[in-house]
């Protein structure tokens, strides 16, 4: 299949914050339905109002075409419907032993899998996420004003159903010149694999990624397949291997995982401007090697138009040349050979552990079979300097509460969210032994360490703690429908 076709995808079957809803203001709804009749009652009257990825590709295409052209882009609102196993359970949804068993038995049942010990055990997490969840609404605005009105018209469709709205959670984009920056202060939202039949102009370093890895029903990922061609985003289709097992209702459907991860942003500067001290680099280039990119967003690689003897390190590069920010050029690089040692970007810095490119191991064809479509904003108010340390060891005040409401999806969230977390991100010994613990994502242990090479081993603390969380399905809108009727 050529990169770019659109017309092999069902694209108004399948839910729009798929294809990325990229609103600065959305707000998760968790709901509870009281009974099997209330929750079909509610899928049926919501059914019309949830927007497809062919309607939500559409409007970001229009978006952009304004914005290059300097016109105000028509204000969007978007409204998708989520579904926990609990959910389809009460809903009495057919074959669902069909699905993997990590969905099956939900977040907090991974707890000990996922290194969510110690502040980020699930018996500490904020409400709602103590209670049984059956469904995830999420919705999205360009303004802030129509998080109302769609929050009125959800009401209304909640209380003619009498389903309970357990807890909502709240999360924008920060204030001006940080709008693409998440607490810590790095740009988010850069790197996303390309999706072949969604993705119509992939960028310089996006690979293209069968749909297969993300929405059921479509051919995946070999994995020890030969590496898909790049830069150029021409891929080269290689036979797949069968796809993962699920009930024939849930083609078109995607798993979501949500998590509230709080974020210490006074924690993370101690320990920035500690270890910056410890090993004489400078403040921004230490923060730099954890993430593997500065905060501006500008990469810690050599990227492919630069010249092979570029220092990276010498300065952020994005200071002597903005356009390094610019899409054709910000993920347009690969860690092998010149870095195959990590003395530019770290083997354990959060990036590299995310997606290892084509660092050999794990290699380019498994790097490429553990993609996810990222989609968290932050949430809370922005971090002040001059506020008030946490009192004791206890969990910061309301005022303070702050990180990123991570949402991404997958096909499978054993091959995509789990094996991330449980088999990069949490193995000191990946993809070398010694390489350490991935500084932003990894909390099983208390003092993680992280190898800076050549020779620095730095002990760090944990500044991101999970605070709730939960694994949805996002089905079609047909089987939205097929859920809802009384079977
Ligand atoms: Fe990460 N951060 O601000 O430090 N992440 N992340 N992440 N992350 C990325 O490329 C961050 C989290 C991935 O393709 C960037 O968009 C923070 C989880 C993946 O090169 C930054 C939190 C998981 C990538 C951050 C957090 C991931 C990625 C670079 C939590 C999955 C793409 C900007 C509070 C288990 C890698 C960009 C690639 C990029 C940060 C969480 C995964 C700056 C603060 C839980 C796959």
């Amino acid at each position: 299949m050529e990169a770019g076709a659109t017309d092999q995808l069902a694209l108004d079957q399948i839910q729009g914050n798929i294809a990325g809803f990229n609103k600065p203001h959305q707000r998760f709804v968790f709901l509870r339905f009281p009974d099997v009749a209330a929750g079909r009652r509610f899928l049926h009257v919501t059914r019309r109002e949830i927007d497809s990825a062919a309607k939500v590709a559409e409007a970001n295409r229009s978006f952009k075409w304004n914005r290059e052209r300097g016109r105000d882009p028509e204000p969007k609102r978007w409204f998708n419907l989520l579904l926990s196993i609990s959910g389809l359970r009460l809903l009495e949804a057919p074959e669902l032993e069909l699905f993997e068993g990590a969905f099956q038995e939900g977040m907090p049942t991974r707890a000990a899998h996922l290194g969510d010990v110690d502040e980020s055990a699930p018996e500490k997490w904020v409400p709602p996420f103590q209670g049984d969840i059956h469904a995830l609404a999420i919705l999205a605005a360009d303004r802030e004003e129509d998080m109302g009105r769609l929050q009125t018209q959800l009401s209304h469709h909640t209380h003619a159903c009498k389903v309970v709205e357990v807890g909502a959670l709240d999360g924008h984009a920060r204030p001006g010149e940080n709008h693409s920056h998440e607490h810590f202060g790095f740009r988010d939202g850069i790197s996303q694999p390309g999706v072949i039949g969604l993705t119509d102009e992939p960028k310089p370093g996006q690979e293209m990624i069968p749909a297969g890895e993300f929405i059921l029903g479509y051919p995946t990922q070999p994995e020890n397949a030969p590496p898909p061609s790049q830069p150029s985003g021409a891929y080269q289709p290689v036979p797949a291997p069968p796809p993962p097992a699920f009930p024939a209702w849930a083609s078109n459907g995607s798993f979501f995982v949500f998590r509230r991860l709080r974020q210490d942003v006074a924690g993370f500067n101690r320990f920035v401007e500690s270890a910056s001290a410890e090993t004489s680099l400078r403040r921004d280039l230490m923060e730099a090697k954890l993430v593997g990119r500065y905060k501006s967003g500008a990469p810690l690689e050599i990227t492919r138009d630069q010249e092979p003897n570029f220092d990276p390190q010498a300065a952020d590069p994005s200071i002597a040349d903005p356009s390094i920010l610019e899409d054709e050029k910000i993920n347009n690089f690969e860690f092998e050979p010149h870095d195959a040692d990590g003395h530019l970007t770290p083997r354990a810095a959060h990036i590299r552990k995310m997606y290892p490119r084509n660092e050999d191991p794990p290699g380019k064809a498994q790097s490429e079979s553990h993609r996810i479509l990222r989609r968290g904003i932050p949430y809370g108010p922005d971090f002040e300097p001059s506020e008030p340390a946490y009192p004791g060891e206890g969990a910061p005040p309301d005022d303070q509460d702050r990180g990123l409401l991570f949402g991404c999806y997958q096909a499978s969230i054993e091959r995509g969210f789990e094996f991330l977390q449980t088999q990069w991100a949490n193995q000191p010994d990946f993809p070398q032994a010694g390489d350490g613990r991935d500084p932003i994502t990894s909390q099983d242990v208390p003092s993680p360490e992280f190898t800076l090479p050549p020779d620095d081993h730095l002990t760090m603390l944990r500044w991101v703690i999970t605070t709730g969380g939960g694994y949805f399905f996002s089905p079609s809108l047909d089987a939205i429908g097929f859920l809802g009727a009384d079977q």
